[in-house]
This record gives C-alpha cells, sequence and structure tokens, in this order.
C-alpha cells in the first residue's frame, strides 16, 4: 500500500516527505495507522549523523500511537480496531531476560530491530523499490508502519493519541526512572539535571512518588517556571551560583541532624558526562543513588573516584525507564487518564506531516518541550 512518510535519505539532510510503499503485516506482526507522533532527540541524534549505528534511508521515529487496522498470522494479543503505542522496547515474556524479572530490556528482536529490519530480516517499507530501513522498531514518521506483536501496547480507547504518544518514549522514560529504576521513596531528597522533555517527567515521577526535596538544574533560566509547574521545589542555575555546583548543591540537601549532605536519588536528564559525574557526586554518602537517563555522544566516557562509589553512592542506568513496555505502558495512560499525571502543558508545538522537519528547529533552538506530529 501507499503511505505518508518522512523519509530520512541521508545523514545531515531534512526529512523529505512523500509516498512511500508499505508491504502487509507478516507472522506475527501489525499493521498501524500512526495518528500522532512525537519528535525525540534520538530522531535528531540519528538523523543528523552523530549516531554511528544510524542506517540510511530510513523512516526515524519511536514515540507515537494508532490504531491496529490489520494483523498477521498468529497474532493473538491484539485486534484490528485497538488502540496502541509502538514500543522500541518489546516484551515477549519469553526470552531470558524478560523471564529474569531482572530488566525490561526484551532480547526476542534485539538483532534485527538495530539492523533496521523485522524479526525475518527484511523490511515493509520501500521507496521505487528501494529498500527503507525502519528505526527502532518502530518507524513512527509515517501514517501507516508495521511492527511486531511483541512492540505493541494495547491502550485504552478514549485516550487522546496526540497526547499519549508522548507516553511512547519521554513520559515512561521520566516518570520510569523514577518509579522502577531508582524506586523512590516518599520524604526522599532528589536532584534532577536538566529540566527538558525527560526532566520534566522525572519531576513529574519525583512528585507522585511523594520526594520531599525536587531541586532542578538547567542553565536555561526558563525552564524554573517549567520545572515549578510540575512540581520542583527548588532551581539551581550552575551558571549563577558563583562556585562549585555539587558543594553547592550538597549544603542545599543538608537538614538539622544530618550535616553531611547529597541527595537521595539524582537523575541525569541531560546526556552531558561532566553533569554525569556531578550528579553522582551530589548524592548523599551511604546510600545515595544517580541514574543515567540522558544519552551522551558516541565514544564518550564518564569518570569519578572510585572512593565516591567505595564510600556507598550507586551509579545506575536506565533505558525506557525500566518499564515493560505491553505492561506498564497502559498503566501510565490510565493515569494520565485520571489526572494523576500531566501531558498536555509539555505539548507545546503540533504540526501536520509535512511540516515535520520544524519540530528539529524547535528542539535546536529549546523553544520546544515536544513537538507533536498530527497526522
Ligand atoms: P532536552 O533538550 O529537552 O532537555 C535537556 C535539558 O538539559 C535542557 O533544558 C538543557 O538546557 C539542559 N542542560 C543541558 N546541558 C546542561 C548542563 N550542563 N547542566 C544543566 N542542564 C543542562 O532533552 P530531553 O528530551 O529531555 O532528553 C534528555 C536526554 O535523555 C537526551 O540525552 C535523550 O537522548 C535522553 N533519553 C534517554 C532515554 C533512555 O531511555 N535512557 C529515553 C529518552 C531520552
Ligand atoms: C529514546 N532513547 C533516547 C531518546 N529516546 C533511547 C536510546 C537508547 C536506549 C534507550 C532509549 C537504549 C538503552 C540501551 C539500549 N538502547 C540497548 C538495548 C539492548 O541492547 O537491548 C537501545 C534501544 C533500542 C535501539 C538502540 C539502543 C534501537 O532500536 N536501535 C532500546
Ligand atoms: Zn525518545
Amino acid at each position: 500500500m501507499d503511505v505518508r512518510a518522512a523519509v530520512a535519505i541521508a545523514a545531515g539532510k531534512p526529512l523529505e516527505v512523500t509516498t512511500v510503499q508499505l508491504d502487509g503485516p507478516k507472522a506475527g506482526e501489525v499493521l498501524v495507522e500512526i495518528r500522532a507522533t512525537g519528535i525525540c532527540h534520538t530522531d535528531e541524534f540519528t538523523l543528523s549523523g552523530a549516531d554511528p549505528e544510524g542506517l540510511f534511508p530510513a523512516i526515524l521515529g519511536h514515540e507515537g500511537a494508532g490504531v491496529v487496522v490489520d494483523v498477521g498470522p498468529g497474532v493473538t494479543s491484539v485486534k484490528e480496531g485497538d488502540h496502541v503505542i509502538p514500543l522500541y522496547t518489546p516484551e515477549c515474556r519469553q526470552c531470558p531476560s524478560c523471564l529474569s524479572r531482572k530488566t525490561n530490556l526484551c532480547t526476542a528482536i534485539r538483532v534485527t530491530q538495530g539492523a533496521g529490519v523485522m524479526p525475518d530480516g527484511t523490511s515493509r517499507f520501500s521507496l521505487n523499490g528501494q529498500k527503507l530501513h525502519h528505526y527502532m522498531g518502530c518507524s513512527t514518521f509515517a501514517n501507516f508502519t508495521v511492527l511486531p506483536e511483541i512492540a505493541v501496547a494495547k491502550i485504552r480507547e478514549d485516550a487522546p493519541f496526540d497526547k499519549v504518544c508522548y507516553i511512547g518514549c519521554g513520559v515512561t522514560t521520566g516518570i520510569g526512572a523514577v518509579i522502577n529504576t531508582a524506586k523512590v521513596e516518599p520524604g526522599a531528597k532528589a536532584i534532577v539535571f536538566g529540566l527538558g522533555g525527560i526532566g520534566l517527567n522525572v519531576v513529574q515521577g519525583l512528585r507522585l512518588a511523594g520526594a520531599d526535596m525536587i531541586i532542578g538544574v538547567d542553565l536555561n533560566n526558563a525552564r524554573k517556571e517549567w520545572g515549578e509547574r510540575f512540581g520542583m521545589t527548588h532551581f539551581v542555575n550552575p551558571k549563577e551560583i558563583g562556585g562549585d555546583l555539587v558543594p553547592h548543591l550538597v549544603n542545599m540537601t543538608k537538614t538539622g541532624a544530618d550535616q553531611i549532605g547529597g541527595a537521595d536519588y539524582t537523575f541525569d536528564c541531560t546526556g552531558n558526562v561532566t553533569v554525569m559525574r556531578q550528579a553522582l557526586e551530589a548524592c548523599h554518602r551511604g546510600w545515595g543513588q544517580s541514574i543515567i537517563i540522558g544519552v551522551a555522544p558516541a565514544g564518550a566516557e564518564v569518570a569519578t573516584r572510585p572512593f565516591q562509589l567505595v564510600t556507598g553512592r550507586v551509579w545506575k542506568g536506565t533505558a525506557f525507564g525500566g518499564a515493560r513496555g505491553r505492561t506498564d505502558v497502559p498503566r501510565i495512560v490510565d493515569w494520565y487518564m485520571d489526572g494523576k499525571i500531566q501531558i498536555d502543558p509539555m505539548i507545546t508545538h503540533t504540526m501536520p506531516l509535512p511540516d515535520i522537519n520544524k519540530a528539529f528547529d524547535l528542539m535546536h533552538a529549546g523553544e520546544s518541550i515536544r513537538s507533536v506530529v498530527i497526522f
């Protein structure tokens, strides 16, 4: 069939909005009509050419929501008409990783997903007979896409596509990092580095978890108001404190009885390795945990003195907020529909598919929290 898509022809070039061909779903696959998609940093990272694993030509996009319109042989968990969110981290419930209960990083289709093809090793997308790569197993920058059954989460039908698409990456990553990865408890003190599309969701996750002190750190003063809107209690701009950031933050977290100071939990939502070190070192001695969410540039390395770890600080990372997509994503949609979490104000820009390149311009300018294409 013919579908409308934004094609990443080559690294560093704008997306080309055109008609491409999509083959129907094979065994274990579903055809989904994408109704809305967010534009996330990793799409930009790949399009720019900075991602060494980026494949071209490809249909990017991994933050979508839509409706199942056809299913291939053997599909049992979803049917035509079901509303779904594509999952770049699938959940097969059968591989050693899923069965371990210790990680959300399902390995069932990992190799083919990374190679930009469906689990049978072929692509469903083509342009004038030339193969197009799938992206992160999702390819949501098209009004129809084919996905493995294990890579869709079935959601309630009253949820608006143009909002819940954000649960496909940013919302789940931020809230999940707090709840699944850090397991933050009521009364905790936390620091969030970077108040963008991920950090603001960490902030609202911390409020949901009952944290007492939520310090936001950002170089952009415009992000102070944003943080406060979702539960941030204190704001620090590293450029404006006239001294080192880590001791400043540690001081802020000191309370009467505890003059050691440091946060119970810190989160890097910048992808900057210097910030990652600051986030670890701003943790409380003996128990503080620092969670890396940001994706650093290719080849980057993190450093600290081993003493930081020997004295009980814990360094962790998280992918997709540690969420098991088919199980956890429908619950997060419920939280949104029940008013427990907010999404609408973070979607600062919407546009039709032909204007998708504007979303990348807004991201570069730091003007948007999230842009969403509505098909
Ligand atoms: P964003 O650009 O919207 O936000 C980043 C924020 O960090 C901005 O407000 C910026 O001003 C601030 N910042 C930059 N440098 C800083 C510094 N040195 N100190 C303090 N603040 C600084 O980006 P985002 O959409 O929120 O994404 C953040 C990161 O999370 C990206 O690296 C993205 O790739 C990553 N991410 C990871 C996962 C995962 O599963 N691990 C999922 C989604 C996104
Ligand atoms: C999403 N991300 C950043 C912005 N939006 C993001 C990028 C990478 C990962 C998670 C989120 C990630 C962490 C660990 C892995 N990935 C490896 C997973 C594994 O090996 O099992 C990751 C994922 C997908 C892909 C590449 C890397 C891909 O499909 N190409 C989850
Ligand atoms: Zn993303």
